[in-house]
């Protein structure tokens, strides 16, 4: 049975958009709410052509090729944690396009109506261009928790910049599993985050997985501990790009990394790299006013993934070699990058080892 197999379809909410209680009832029962046509699609196709376009011009696509196609260039592939990922991701995050639609009135209307306060997107916005048949990087089973800490009520908005059908690798959650009301133990894994986690492993965890065949404009909304993952892209030649952004209550307290770009931490990009071509100043720096309390960021569910992949690097792990390869490749100078070096100099000397 394929993994997609085994999904039923997302329930769908646009038949209480209006109603705050329903939208709670359902958001307690499912641990995620999902609405069909959220987004406006036209504005969503101009944004679409607009980062296909980064791309294109970074070479991720096939030269002479309409852009919105998305067909990718196998030659380009890349992902999170490698440079040349960042090298084109930080040019489409510098499109005003991008940020300003993590604020549109569609969304912050919904989710004050859910949270029956004012709510502020974070300043880390966050998009996912995903290569095809690259599968061993498809993000796995995680909570948003151990990556964007602040609170559990965090709500994650996540929409697909143009159709989703299953093959091309949209996100699925894990029905309920909201409900463990605690952060669960993850464990190192390759595909965006680093992080897994193994429902199977704790007996209050059904094995109700929930996507759908996305549609341009839908956008499914979760809480912080609600499990989910995505699906491989299995499609021939398609990238798939989407969005990611988290929301919290105004006064709320964020992590410090929140606000800064995502993936600032593997190559440098500052706000002001960001701001530099953009026309308004409506949403720049929007949160410093808003004054949200800043929590140091909680780096042990990377330091014992990361510990663990030097463990399984070291009995022979080949996706655990190549997460070390990439450290050092990214970070000779950090510690981790010091020691990912040194693991991998190490089985390189001992190639007998697992042969
Ligand atoms: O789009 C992806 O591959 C990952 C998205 C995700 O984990 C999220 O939206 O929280
Ligand atoms: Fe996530």
């Amino acid at each position: 049975m394929s993994n997609t197999d085994q999904c039923t379809e997302l329930r769908v909410s646009n038949d209480a958009q209006a109603d705050g209680d329903e939208l709670r009832r359902r958001l307690d029962d499912d641990g995620y709410l999902f609405f069909r046509r959220l987004l406006d699609p036209p504005g969503l196709i101009d944004l679409r052509r607009r980062m296909l376009t980064v791309m294109q011009v970074g070479g991720w696509l096939v030269d002479g090729t309409d852009p919105v196609d998305g067909i990718a260039n196998p030659n380009a592939r890349s992902t999170e944690g490698d440079l040349e990922y960042t090298d084109v991701y930080h040019e489409v995050y510098k499109l005003q396009a991008f940020h300003e639609i993590a604020h549109c009135r569609e969304v912050m209307d919904l989710l004050e109506l859910v949270r029956g306060c004012s709510m502020m997107p974070q300043p880390q916005k966050v998009a996912r261009l995903w290569f095809p048949k690259f599968t061993e990087h498809t993000t796995p089973i995680h909570q948003d928790f151990v990556h964007f800490q602040g609170t559990h009520d965090n709500l994650t908005c996540w929409s697909p910049i143009g159709d989703c059908p299953r093959e091309l690798g949209g996100l699925a959650v894990l029905r309920g599993s909201h409900k463990v009301d605690r952060v669960l133990e993850h464990h190192f894994s390759l595909g965006a985050g680093s992080l897994h986690v193994d429902p199977s492993a704790h007996e209050e965890l059904n094995d109700q997985w929930h996507t759908t065949d996305y549609e341009i404009g839908d956008t499914l909304i979760f809480p912080a501990l609600t499990i989910h993952k995505a699906l491989p892209n299995v499609t021939e030649d398609r990238l798939r790009v989407s969005l990611d952004n988290r929301y919290q209550r105004v006064g709320d307290p964020i992590a410090e990394h929140m606000l800064n770009p995502h993936l600032s931490s593997m190559s440098p990009l500052s706000w002001e790299d960001v701001y530099r071509d953009w026309d308004s100043d409506e949403f720049q720096y929007y949160w410093k006013e808003l004054d949200p309390p800043v929590l140091p960021k909680i780096t042990s569910f990377l330091d014992q993934a990361f510990a663990e992949a030097v463990k399984l690097a070291e009995d022979g792990d080949e996706r655990a070699m190549l997460h070390l390869k990439r450290l050092a490749t990214r970070d000779a100078e950090s510690e981790q990058g010091r020691i990912a070096t040194s693991v991998l100099a190490t089985l390189d000397s001992q190639p007998h080892r697992f042969r």
